[in-house]
């Protein structure tokens, strides 16, 4: 997003009937604008700042409507420049003839975010926060809202300030013995850069782990239902769903597509996918059927393998395990009500098994307990979600320490420091020092609706 010299309005208001709808303008020339417009006892650049004004909008010699009036005086407004904000009636009719009444009079229409863009711009908050407030009103879950609040609080810069004093202190060592090379670096300072450059790369990772962590809950996470045929998978996405969704038979091979519905598991919205019984034999819809279960398995964040514990475990069914063991799916051990097979229960681990009877329901409580377990260790206590937008210029960051470590090691100290510059330059992106790439900021800006 460019930088324009416009002064832009918009509709800041959802659009449909409303009781009122705001409209801001901000710029060198929102005063002119709106003054030229606006009627009031007073004339317009006699009112306060900050002081709310009741007046009338006139387009010439017509009357628009009858409006609250709102000045803010740069820098002390949302986005840093000269603001106004109209509370007009909240109809389309109207608030679109004020948008169009104060192009006329020269403003231009406001991009997608603009407003918070030129508020990072003119330093009045760092991208971090920008990003935040758009996740506070794009949110749909509580769990999501506490998360964009945490950020809306600066939670991300507590982490990523320590760390940059840390890395300037180590800079400051290194140029030193640099700059005074007779002297050398001693061999305890050197140790202690180690640690610093080492401790903010795992610092890094950890916020990135975290982040990871975050974003399951606010996208919401994908869980399927997989296994041989005729398992009970179909039962038990019926039981996990409360109702009769799917149809369940005896005869293998009964579902044949994905069918999902969306569950919410403390506070996280669930997706769970009932599939196709895996397995090479079967007619062409089915076996469609088994590609598009692979296709899913690949990309959930939880895979749930039924088995028939009452039976050996089937060669196929080793396999599919097999491939699986590494995504550490939970284990569904069903129908034992038919009676357990012990060597089919010693097969899968302690932990991760659930032996239960989709038909009698026994052993259901403990797995739903752990499945919402699942989730609800999911929200780390201090994690921040980062988009993938910050998360790349963090990996960044990395990246540069990373090399910075190597270069201490190999005695490179000048090459070391300009390491360390160069991670901290990119972090300045994040903590509001310095603006990041035109790229970075359009991939943050244009998610947010216009008048934001
Ligand atoms: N005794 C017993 N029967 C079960 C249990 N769970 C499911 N069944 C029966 O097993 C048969 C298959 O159940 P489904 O839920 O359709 O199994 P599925 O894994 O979805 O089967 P496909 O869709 O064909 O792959 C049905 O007749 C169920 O009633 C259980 O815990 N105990
Ligand atoms: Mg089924």
């Amino acid at each position: 997003m460019p930088l324009r010299n416009e002064t832009i309005c918009a509709v800041a208001t959802p659009p449909g009937k409303g009781a009122i709808g705001i409209v801001r303008v901000s710029g060198k020339e929102a005063f002119g604008i709106v003054g030229s417009v606006f009627r009031a006892k007073l004339p317009f650049d006699k009112l306060l700042e900050r002081t709310v004004y009741l007046g009338r909008l006139y387009d010439g010699k017509e009357f628009v409507d009858e409006v609250l009036i709102v000045k803010y005086v740069a820098p002390a407004s949302y986005t840093g420049e000269d603001m106004v904000e109209i509370f007009a009636h909240g109809g389309t009719r109207i608030l679109s003839w004020i948008i169009e009444l104060l192009q006329r009079r020269g403003a231009s229409p406001a991009l997608p975010g603009e407003f918070t863009f030129r508020a990072v711009s003119n330093g009045k908050m760092t991208i971090e926060k920008a990003e935040s407030i758009n996740e506070m009103i794009t949110s749909r879950t509580r769990r999501g809202l506490e998360l964009a609040r945490r950020k809306f609080n600066g939670s991300f810069e507590r982490f990523i300030l320590p760390l940059e004093g840390n890395l300037k202190e180590a800079l400051v060592n290194i140029e030193a013995s640099i700059d005074f090379p007779e002297q050398g670096i001693k061999p305890a300072d050197v140790s202690r850069i180690q640690q610093t450059v080492a401790s903010a790369i795992s610092r890094i990772d950890e916020m990135l782990e975290k982040s990871e962590r975050c974003n399951l809950l606010l996208d919401g996470a994908e869980v399927i239902l997989c296994g041989a045929p005729n398992v009970g998978k179909s039962s038990i996405f019926n039981i996990l769903v409360r109702d009769e969704r799917v149809i369940v038979s005896d005869e293998p091979g009964t579902t044949r597509d994905l069918v999902d519905a969306t569950l919410n598991i403390a506070g996280v919205p669930v997706r769970l996918y009932d599939s196709a019984g895996i397995r090479t034999s079967g007619d062409s819809i089915e076996l469609e059927g088994v590609r598009r279960t692979w296709h899913k398995i690949e990309r959930v964040d939880l895979i749930l393998l039924v088995v028939d514990v009452s039976k050996p475990v089937s060669d196929d069914e080793k396999k599919v395990i097999g491939e699986l063991l590494d995504r550490e799916p939970f284990f569904l051990l069903n129908k034992a009500d038919l009676g357990v097979n012990e060597e089919t229960i010693s097969a899968f681990p302690e932990e991760r098994r659930f032996v239960i009877s989709a038909k009698t329901k026994d052993g259901m409580d403990r797995f739903e307990a752990a499945f919402e377990r699942f989730f609800d260790e999911h929200l780390p206590v201090d994690g921040v979600f980062l988009s993938a937008s910050l998360s790349g210029i963090l990996m960044k960051a990395k990246r540069f320490l990373a090399l910075a470590k190597q270069n201490i090691y190999q005695e490179a100290y000048d090459l070391a420091a300009s390491d360390i510059r160069e991670a901290l330059d990119t972090l300045s992106f994040l903590t509001g020092k310095n603006l990041p790439p035109e790229e970075i900021l359009d991939s943050i800006f244009s998610r947010f609706c216009i008048g934001k």
